[in-house]
């Protein structure tokens, strides 16, 4: 039977403990995650990723939030400690970090549901009614209040966040369930080839967005049976989701249901996705609205002096247009067009540069043109270097290329020193 609503929303937010999971391997973004999680990559002028399920808490009104990490850590922790580092637990606040440690076994996290239950310990101390665990992974703007209340609400046991996705899309890439008239989970299959289509729509499938809210002692329960459960994989899409539906209720949650602000999500998990999102940011009008005082993204930044914008005497102007540049850049007698710059990038005299994402500190000289590209952290580009014009040239120099033609250039691949 449902239970009566929660007066407040922050009565129920302020019980939760969030734990994101950041900690996994991001193979399709290639060169771009050799240094570091995905997590921790460059997104949209000023921000990484992790800051986006961050912010998300914070403007929600969850504070106490679990950060577990283990592949290529280093530039990700530094973040969390420079940006998110200043929460005081007396105040009730607090972003920890949960390395792997090997503290309940001889292993690492195996998969994201032993990631969970290695600081089972941790979690209990914060005493929280319910656990909420988020993927790392995602960009997207999401009030969990409201998932919390429609969870406490519902009565469940557990809650997956869910949106339509179209069926060739999810196949072999989505957790996909089917639910009943009430949106209790009647079936779960993780990453299926043949995704089962929603009633009203062949074309498209109820998929998991790899957010999920749990009854704290529940989560617990299931996590001690699954680590007892011979050939398991430790991971809640895998194993946990699909053993306890039958007998639980686990119900689904559509994203976007209470706000229209929730109208915007995406997996920037490959070349191709992490360059078009970027690029959707350029657009006159955004679907993600990065200046929405009410919900702002938080994030570690530097001390830098404001852009600047030289046009030399002699009629070399440094222009951007629909374009995003950020603190201490310097455009000076170049043109950018739908590009985004962040920190600390100089283009010289001369230069074109188009549909292009130029990490922070990337210098272009003079005379270069560039576009379609992803410019990595640090990459300085000689004077005269033409990218994303033809895709042999690209490929002989040495730079990934998409199908799609997005061209990928790293300090490593420039010959420059690594670990910058
Ligand atoms: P995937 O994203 O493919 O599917 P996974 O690779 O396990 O699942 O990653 C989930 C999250 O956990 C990511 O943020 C990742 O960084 C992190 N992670 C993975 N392994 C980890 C480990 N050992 N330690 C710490 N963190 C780890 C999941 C669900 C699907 C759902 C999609 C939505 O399994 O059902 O559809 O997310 O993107
Ligand atoms: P280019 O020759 O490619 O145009 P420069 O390196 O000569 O590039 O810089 C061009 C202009 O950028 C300078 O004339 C100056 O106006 C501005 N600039 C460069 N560095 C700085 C700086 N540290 N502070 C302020 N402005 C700068």
């Amino acid at each position: 039977m449902a239970k009566q609503p929660s007066r407040y929303i922050s009565n129920l937010t302020r019980d939760t403990y969030a734990l994101i999971l950041a900690g996994g391997r991001g193979s399709r973004l290639y060169e771009l995650t050799n240094w570091r999680a995905k997590p921790a990559l460059y997104f949209g002028g000023k921000f990484r990723i992790i800051d986006f399920p961050l912010s998300n808490c914070i403007n929600s009104g969850i504070r106490n939030v679990g950060v577990v990490t283990q592949y290529k850590s280093h530039s990700l922790i530094r973040h969390l400690v420079r940006g998110w580092g200043h929460f005081k637990k007396e105040l009730g606040e607090s972003v920890e970090i949960l390395p792997a440690s090997q503290r309940y076994s001889d292993h690492w996290y195996e998969g994201t549901a032993d990631a969970v239950f290695q600081n089972i310990d941790i979690i209990r101390d914060e005493l929280p009614k319910f656990v909420m665990i988020l993927s790392g992974d995602h960009i997207y703007r999401m009030d969990y209040g409201n998932l919390i209340a429609k969870h406490d609400e519902s009565g469940a046991k557990m809650t997956v966040c869910c949106m339509p996705v179209p069926i060739e899309e999810a196949a072999g890439q989505f957790g996909v369930m089917t639910v009943d008239e009430n949106y209790r989970i009647i079936g779960f299959e993780e990453k299926p080839e043949n995704p089962a289509p929603l009633p009203n729509d062949p074309s498209m499938c109820l998929a998991s967005m790899g957010n999920y809210v749990f009854d704290t002692e529940f989560l617990f329960d299931q996590l001690k049976r699954d680590a007892e459960t011979s050939g398991s994989e430790r991971d809640f899409g895998k194993d946990i989701i699909p053993s306890i539906i039958q007998d639980n209720a686990v119900y689904a949650y559509p994203y976007g249901s209470d706000s229209e602000a929730e109208n915007y999500w995406r997996d920037v998990g490959t070349l191709d996705s992490f360059w078009q999102a970027n690029m959707e940011l350029v657009s006159p009008k955004p679907a993600l609205n990065l200046y929405d005082k009410k919900w702002p993204i938080w994030t570690y930044q530097e001390q830098l002096p404001p852009a600047k914008f030289v046009w030399e005497e002699d009629n070399r102007r440094g222009t951007a247009i629909n374009s995003v540049v950020s603190g201490g850049c310097i455009i000076s007698g170049a043109t950018l067009r739908r590009s985004i710059c962040f920190s600390n990038v100089r283009v010289h005299s001369y230069s074109e540069v188009e549909d292009t994402v130029l990490l922070p500190d990337v210098v272009i000289a003079r005379n270069c043109r560039i576009r379609k590209a992803i410019i990595d952290r640090g990459c300085e580009i000689p004077e005269g270097t033409v990218i994303g014009h033809s895709r042999e040239e690209d490929l002989a120099r040495g730079f990934r290329v998409t199908d799609k033609g997005v061209v990928l250039v790293t300090r490593e691949m420039l010959g420059l020193k690594v670990g910058y």
